[in-house]
């Protein structure tokens, strides 16, 4: 069943380019779709495509816009089952999760529909009599939106569908190994009703990326980037928009901490530290880092844990398991190299390390042919370690112990990043100081630190982001601009300061 996909720039099919193969993560002889990927000046040509479009778009009054969105919903809505398997066969995704990662996408057009009937601006008091002040949100214009393929469908939509709703166009750049999940999901967007060039796919790899991205900016044709993926990619993204005035919205790594109190709940603790750690194989943006457990619980927790992991289900994404196979080979072999930070003097209390080949440890099914890899429990990690410090971006947890909440606080804050954040304790006084301490853009308070939702705003400080903000109501900051009216109906010039009225 491979197919060809290509991208598609103002409704039409764009010229091809070089072959790249989307792989079945789970065998990886299996090709899912040949994509052809396009050069740096099919991107900058779609982002005049999208310019040109965008005019238009602006126009259609927005509740109609809104309504779009509804189709898009329901669209997506009566599609969820076969997007999901997508998804799942693309990127290895277990197919509860990859069911939920569409939900999140009707959950982002539901909350999304009615702002079109709101999309509200202010009127304000002037300091002058017979005189009144308004501002209005005005969409930027054309959005670039470049997204990671862990989370090939919900994570885009949280730039496309605020992006769409408040008159802007797109044009998106997946990643290549989540082509085909792209490309399925641009279709329903689509046949939603978008008119030809509003919404345009464009798939292409990063260097073709970065070189018509450039060019787009210095043409003025593109007047915003989202993006989520990699520290080192975000930060190169914020270089290049610095250059043209703009500030990117982006969404980056994380290195995310679960604190787990004296008084915490341990097997809640254990289910959300299995969750956070191995769920996505440990390849979300906000996955488990490191937990930091204090010590008079740390043989306890770490006990309970180990033998969670142990019993946890590693197998085919298509079945009941909580742990597939990493996202494609670029990612096992990078996570390959993570393993190798781990030294002699780690202490890994999960059993085996690195790829599973043949029957799995509890026979329950094969490695081969797929990019499976067991689940690891690293003790005693050190602050100063790499392992400590750095995103890993597959399925492997460190723990460490505290004695103080504020050394806990001290610690969680330590690598710099800043995404998501989670606390275990029974005490609200703790919750609420961990909270005002930890410099993450999110925190749960006895839950995993990955499962955000898709009204909360989602992001990041330090090398997690820029402190710009996905999801709910705040991502319009992104996709619009407040302009100021002043309107004057006195008759005569009132001049601002200087005429200000006597009490
Ligand atoms: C990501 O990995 O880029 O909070 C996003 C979560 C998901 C989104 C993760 N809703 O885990």
């Amino acid at each position: 069943m491979t197919h060809e996909i290509v991208s598609v720039i103002g409704g039409k099919q764009a010229p091809n380019g070089a072959a790249y193969d989307s792989i079945n993560p789970a065998r990886v002889d299996e090709v899912v779709a040949q994509v052809r990927l396009a050069d740096a000046e099919t991107f900058a040509s779609a982002c005049r495509t999208a310019a040109e479009a965008q005019r238009e778009w602006a126009r259609v009054p927005a509740p109609v816009r809104g309504r779009v969105i509804a189709s898009i919903g329901r669209l997506v809505e009566a599609n969820a089952e076969s997007l999901a398997s997508l998804v799942t066969r693309e990127i290895g995704k277990p197919y509860a999760e990859a069911l939920g990662e569409v939900r999140e996408i009707v959950d982002t057009c539901d909350f999304f529909l009615g702002e079109g009937r709101r999309l509200y601006g202010q009127t304000v008091p002037s300091e002058m009599p017979d005189k009144s002040l308004f501002t209005f949100r005005v969409p930027v214009g054309v959005a670039a939106v470049i997204t990671a393929g862990n989370f090939p469908v919900a994570v885009p939509s949280w730039y496309l569908v605020p992006a769409l709703l408040s008159g802007n166009a797109v044009v998106w750049k997946p990643a290549e190994y989540a082509a085909a999940s792209a490309h399925a999901l641009y279709r329903l967007f689509a046949a939603a009703g978008l008119p030809e060039g509003v919404l345009n796919l464009v798939l292409a790899d990063g260097s073709a990326t970065s070189e018509g991205l450039e060019t787009a900016l210095a043409e003025g044709t593109v007047h915003k980037v989202g993006f989520t993926g990699s520290t080192e990619v975000g930060r190169r993204i914020g270089e290049l928009c610095g250059r043209h005035l703009q500030s990117p919205c982006l969404e980056l790594g994380g290195k995310n901490p679960m604190v787990v109190m004296p008084d915490a709940d341990l097997d809640l603790a254990v289910e959300g530290a299995l969750f956070a750690g191995f769920g996505t194989a440990g390849q979300r943006c906000t996955s488990l880092g490191t937990v930091i457990v204090h010590e008079s619980v740390h043989a306890e927790f770490l006990g309970r844990y180990t033998r969670a992991v142990a019993a946890a289900t590693i197998g085919d994404p298509a079945g009941d398991v909580l742990c597939g196979p990493l996202l494609d080979h670029k990612f096992a072999s990078r996570y390959e190299e993570y393993l190798g930070w781990i030294q002699p003097h780690h202490t890994v209390v999960s059993g085996p390390t690195g790829r599973i080949t043949g029957d799995s440890p509890r026979g329950d099914f094969s490695g081969d042919g797929g990019l499976y890899y067991h689940p690891v429990v690293v003790d005693g990690v050190r602050p100063d370690d790499r392992l400590f410090l750095e995103e890993t971006f597959g399925p492997i947890v460190g723990v460490t112990t505290f004695s103080t909440l504020e050394e806990a606080v001290e610690l969680a804050n330590r690598p710099g990043y800043g995404l998501s954040s989670s606390i275990y304790t029974t005490d609200p006084k703790s919750a609420f100081r961990f909270r005002a301490g930890i410099g993450a853009g999110m925190v749960s308070v006895n839950n995993s630190t990955s499962g955000a939702e898709a009204h909360l705003p989602f992001g990041g400080n330090g090398k997690s982001g820029n402190g710009s903000r996905q999801s709910g109501m705040w991502v319009l900051d992104q996709f619009t601009r407040w302009q100021a009216m002043n309107w004057d109906y006195s008759g005569r010039l009132q001049k601002a300061q200087m005429d200000v009225a006597e009490i």
